[in-house]
């Protein structure tokens, strides 16, 4: 095990990526520690380099499951009744084509196969075989005004407390080549547990950041009236918003 990794697993024992919050998450000395060894991980990979390709062999079939569980509402298991067939992905906000896209058109964008590991910060990983849509190519699509500096993705799910689940990038990480809306694991249709019809796949940066069970996409200057503010569901947390590996 290489040190990045050492360093995200002793993390792990402080904080998970378990919704369900206990007195150690809240705790602000486990999260300076956390901070820290988040610090530790950052740069290797990044933003700029390019995540490890794996082959067909280093597929690991029984691909565990993180976060939130599957959605339960009805908008969500509706969908899943149906396949998925009413689903529609909006792109909205800086953006100067807004649009929806139903899963059979997202279907004619999947161009890109990429064998890479998902890391979370909990301290394991798991390799799959993922298709999708670069995101790159999608944003071309909708065309992100210039003032556009972060995409963000909500979820279909929500925690206990009924906040929704949420992420962002920014415009840099999402033309990275590697970042992806995934739509097939392993050669099937993403299923619901791991965040299907559409998820974000970001093989540069800790899981976390992949989102799952994304219901529409936003382009905004910031982010700092969304939510808690910084970024995402777990960096309201006090987790790291850049979470390069
Ligand atoms: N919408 C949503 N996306 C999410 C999460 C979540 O709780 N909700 N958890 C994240 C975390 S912490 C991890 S490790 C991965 C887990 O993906 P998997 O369940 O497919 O293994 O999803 C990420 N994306
Ligand atoms: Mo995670």
């Amino acid at each position: 095990m290489n040190r990045k990794l050492f360093v995200a697993s002793a993390a792990a024992l402080l904080a998970g990526c378990d919704s369900t919050k206990n007195a150690l998450n809240e705790n602000q000395g486990v999260k300076d520690v956390l901070h820290l060894a988040q610090a530790w991980n950052h740069a290797a990979i990044g933003t700029h380099g390019m995540a490890k390709l794996y082959a067909e062999s280093d597929i690991d079939r029984n691909y565990p499951t993180n976060g939130d569980p599957t959605p339960t509402d009805p908008e969500y298991q509706g969908l899943v009744k149906e396949r998925f067939r009413s689903y529609k992905l909006a792109v909205s906000g800086l953006v100067e084509r807004p649009q929806t896209f139903d899963l059979a058109r997202l279907r004619t964008l999947a161009s890109l196969t990429q064998i890479t590991r998902h890391d979370c910060v909990e301290g394991w990983s798991v390799v799959g075989k993922w298709t999708g849509i670069p995101l790159h190519a999608f944003l071309s699509l909708v065309r992100p005004k210039p003032e556009a500096r972060y995409v963000v993705f909500y979820s279909f799910d929500r925690d206990e407390n009924l906040q929704q689940f949420y992420g962002s990038i920014d415009v840099r990480q999402a033309a990275h080549p590697q970042t992806m809306l995934a739509l097939d694991l392993n050669g099937a249709p993403v299923d619901p547990d791991h965040g299907g019809p559409v998820r974000l796949r970001i093989p540069t940066q800790l899981a976390y950041k992949s989102t799952k069970w994304v219901q529409r996409i936003e382009l905004v200057d910031s982010f700092k009236r969304i939510y808690g503010g910084h970024g995402g569901y777990w960096e309201d947390q006090g987790y790291e918003w850049y979470a390069g590996i």
